[in-house]
């Protein structure tokens, strides 16, 4: 099969996302030879090939037209939208759909001990993040200046090792913040994993591809409903 005929899907390689890729793909009759070691895997019996990278290299993947589909977390997807947008660059790509797993939020914590009288309480504060494009969208929303601290990881012990006095972070079930002595006092994102397909338009047969899957994938969440 013409490796361009494939129909090329991005997603995460490992990480909370990647068991329920499989699980969807497997769930609307997709069969993929997966190993483990390989950046690329193939479908026994769809021409469809997946890219398996880091989460973070999804959205670019997408908005630059390198791979046909991807599924990714609203939040990582909005966060390069709007890196992007601040750097000038126009973005396009299309949504088709909001997926029921990979929930979470992007919240705002501060010492469980500190009072809180609203997200005012942080003017002028330093707040830790991996998000500083939602994390500024939202404070400006707000109207309260801040300071940024951007951290790619262990955001979540930047209050107690005195780097800021906030953070803002994702949260699910809520026991990394407890135990670390934080406690959420604001949704700013709430998301969810999402299918993602490139702006240019794919060939008739990919595109044919894409809608049977969009089908199976509809039936799938409805059955699971
Ligand atoms: O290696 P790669 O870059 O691909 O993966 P990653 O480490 O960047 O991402 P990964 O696998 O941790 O998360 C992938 C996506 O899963 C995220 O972008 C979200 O869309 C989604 N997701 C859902 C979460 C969580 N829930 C989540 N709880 N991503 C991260 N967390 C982390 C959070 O950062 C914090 O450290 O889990 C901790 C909080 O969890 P609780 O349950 O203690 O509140
Ligand atoms: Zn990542």
């Amino acid at each position: 099969m013409q490796t361009q005929n494939r129909l090329k899907i991005a997603l995460q390689k490992k990480g909370r996302l990647s068991q329920d890729c499989a699980a969807l793909l497997k769930q609307c009759g997709v069969k993929i030879n997966w190993n483990e070691q390989r950046l690329i895997a193939y479908s026994e019996n769809l021409p469809i090939e997946i890219l398996r990278v880091r989460d973070d290299d999804i959205p670019g993947l997408i908005f630059d037209g390198v791979v046909d589909l991807g599924i990714i977390g609203e939040n990582v997807l909005e966060e390069e939208e709007l890196g992007r947008l601040a750097a000038g660059e126009t973005i396009a790509y299309k949504k088709l759909r909001q997926l029921d797993f990979g929930g979470c939020r992007l919240s705002l914590a501060i010492d469980r001990d500190q009072t809180y009288n609203g997200v005012q309480t942080l003017a002028n504060q330093r707040i830790a993040t991996s998000y500083p494009n939602l994390l500024r969208r939202y404070m400006q929303q707000q109207g309260v200046p801040f300071k940024n601290c951007l951290l790619n990881g262990s955001v979540e012990v930047a209050p107690s090792a005195g780097l800021a006095a906030a953070i803002c972070d994702l949260v699910s079930s809520g026991a990394t913040l407890e135990a670390n002595g934080l406690k959420e006092v604001e949704v700013i994102y709430r998301s969810k994993a999402c299918l993602i397909q490139r702006a240019e338009p794919l060939d008739t047969e990919k595109q044919a591809l894409v809608d049977r899957l969009l089908t199976r994938i509809q039936g799938v969440q409805q059955a699971s409903e």
